[in-house]
């Protein structure tokens, strides 16, 4: 049983390094920002979409899935990179992001297929959330709703009418996940707006909160499984991530909002890239 756990939980490691690799690719070949919002998010969405979710990537509207919602649309590359690998569209498409006539435009798009919802004007997807949660309710339908928060989005004050009106609702099928990287756009979130204490601002809100590292995918599946943490509430995961994780001159940097690696940096950052993935299958080669 545990050596099952471990095989599954060193996949899920591989595929977030592959996916950090696709990322990679398809911002530099396509000469776009919002690498680093990207990669902070890429074990969460792995978490989400190759265990937590109940869904069909052949049937991606299927009315009993589980929704997810992208908040921070400016990461849909992260987002792209996941759904095509686990096989909602070919992962051959992820070369055509953000370029003159793809479906893969630069912040998430319903006509994607296993998009639910367009984002990018940040502060709306608790709502859209929120208003699938109550449809999933009304119906007596058991489909779970799942919103994906950035910490700077939490300025909008659209997020915390969403929050208090979840808790009214008491909507215990949805959950929000802050992808709580500490930096915004243009500098650290507790220079530009201190958002502190932010479990204490969810909880007043009347959610149910667990705090976790959102880069460790033990703890991740692990919290994701235990939603919704009480009945009646609906539970937010803060999730702490490095903006720009995986490569070492992105992370925790506010460049890495916008830069767009040149080719030195592109070689560097793939090196970087394929020692943590083989890293990761080190100790399934010991005896
Ligand atoms: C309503 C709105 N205001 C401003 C922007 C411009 N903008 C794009 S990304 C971003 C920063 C988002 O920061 P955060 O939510 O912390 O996400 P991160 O990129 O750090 O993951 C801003 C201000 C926007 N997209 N929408």
């Amino acid at each position: 049983m545990m050596a099952e756990m471990d095989d599954t939980i060193i996949k899920l490691k591989e595929q977030a390094c592959n996916i950090r690799k696709k990322i990679l690719k398809m911002i530099v070949d396509a000469r776009a920002a919002h690498i680093g919002t990207s990669l902070s998010s890429v074990e969460i969405l792995v978490a989400l979409y190759f265990s937590a979710l109940n869904i069909d990537p052949q049937n991606p509207e299927w009315e009993d899935r589980d929704r997810f919602i992208l908040s921070k649309g400016n990461g849909a590359a992260a987002l792209y990179a996941t759904l095509a690998e686990r096989g909602f569209f070919p992962v051959k498409t992820l070369d055509t992001f953000a370029k003159d006539g793809s479906i893969l435009v630069g912040h998430a798009d319903l006509q994607v297929p296993g998009v639910e919802a367009s984002t990018g004007s940040l502060g709306l997807g608790l709502s859209v959330g929120v208003g699938m949660s109550l449809a999933g309710k009304s119906d007596n339908r058991s489909y779970r709703v799942f919103v994906l928060l950035g910490d700077g989005e939490c300025d909008e004050g659209s997020v915390w009418e969403a929050a208090m009106s979840a808790s009214h609702y008491k909507l215990d099928n949805l959950t929000a996940i802050m992808d709580h990287n500490k930096l915004q756009a243009t500098g650290f979130v507790k220079e530009i707006m201190s958002q502190d204490p932010i479990l204490g601002k969810w909880r007043s809100f009347g959610w149910s909160v667990r705090e976790i590292d959102g880069h460790n995918m033990e703890e991740l599946l692990k919290t994701l499984k235990e939603t919704p943490f009480e009945k009646n509430k609906p539970s937010a995961i803060i999730a702490h991530t490095v903006k720009g994780k995986g490569i070492s001159f992105l992370e925790n940097d506010v460049i890495s909002h916008y830069k767009c690696p040149n080719e030195e940096e592109t070689a560097q950052a793939i090196k970087e890239l394929e020692q943590t993935a083989q890293a990761i299958v080190a100790p399934k080669t010991k005896s």
